[in-house]
């Protein structure tokens, strides 16, 4: 199967990680979204990542679809429990994929705006969005003090959590240690070697058009 993206995407990134985990090996197509806008949508219509391609040729798009996907395929991964701890980790999968929506429209607001045509109010509003996220996530993680976010083991919530949260503090920016209970969590789990193998900093697109302004 062929992974597609670049690992500063923490949506892709939280599909390579439970890949990894699942035992599958995947080659990787490190296109950006923005240099590689056009040869994305030969296989995903809205030009974005992660795209998963099967070995059969059947194309996946959208993290949650792949994760979907993975699930079925491979049960004994246990990506999520079942009952009331699912909905807990979905819950805060919910939250963590508010936030990490919300800095993508931070980063793009101001990757195609210039400083003055930036709108000051939308900006404020999703800060404002992503910082009541995290809020929620720390005390989320404070009430499992130091546990996996759900259960006893690794799930899906803390891979999202953690790669959305690095995310966030990369592209926003923002200083994690405002929210000590999460920023505990996610030192820990990025001192895994899953987390190290499939991390890379957070890269400025410039696509074509970038900063003109009404983009
Ligand atoms: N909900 C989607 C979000 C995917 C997404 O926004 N990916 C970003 C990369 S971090 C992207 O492709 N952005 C390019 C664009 O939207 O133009 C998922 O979970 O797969």
């Amino acid at each position: 199967m062929i992974l597609i993206g670049l690992f500063d995407s923490p949506f892709t990134r939280r599909v390579a990680i439970a890949l990894t985990l699942a035992g599958y090996t995947f080659e990787h197509r490190a296109w950006s979204v923005g240099a590689d806008f056009d040869r994305i949508r030969e296989y995903s219509p809205l030009g974005r990542v992660p795209v998963l391609v099967l070995d059969d040729g059947e194309v996946l798009t959208e993290s949650a679809l792949i994760l979907d996907w993975l699930e079925h395929e491979a049960p004994h991964l246990a990506l999520l429990p079942s009952g009331r701890e699912r909905r807990d980790a979905l819950r805060l999968i919910g939250l963590a994929s508010g936030a990490a929506d919300r800095g993508v429209a931070l980063a793009l607001e101001r990757i195609f705006h210039s400083d003055a045509t930036q709108s000051k109010t939308f900006l404020a509003r999703s800060l404002t969005q992503v910082e009541g996220a995290l809020g929620a996530l720390d005390a989320g993680c404070a009430a499992r003090d130091g546990q996996w976010l759900v259960g006893e083991a690794m799930t899906l919530a803390d891979i999202t959590v953690v790669c959305y949260a690095t995310y966030l503090v990369e592209a926003v920016p923002l200083v994690l240690a405002r929210w000590p209970a999460l920023a505990a969590h996610v030192a820990r789990c990025e001192a895994l070697d899953v987390f190290k193998q499939f991390y890379a900093p957070f890269y400025v697109p410039q696509p074509k058009g970038a900063k003109e302004d009404n983009a």
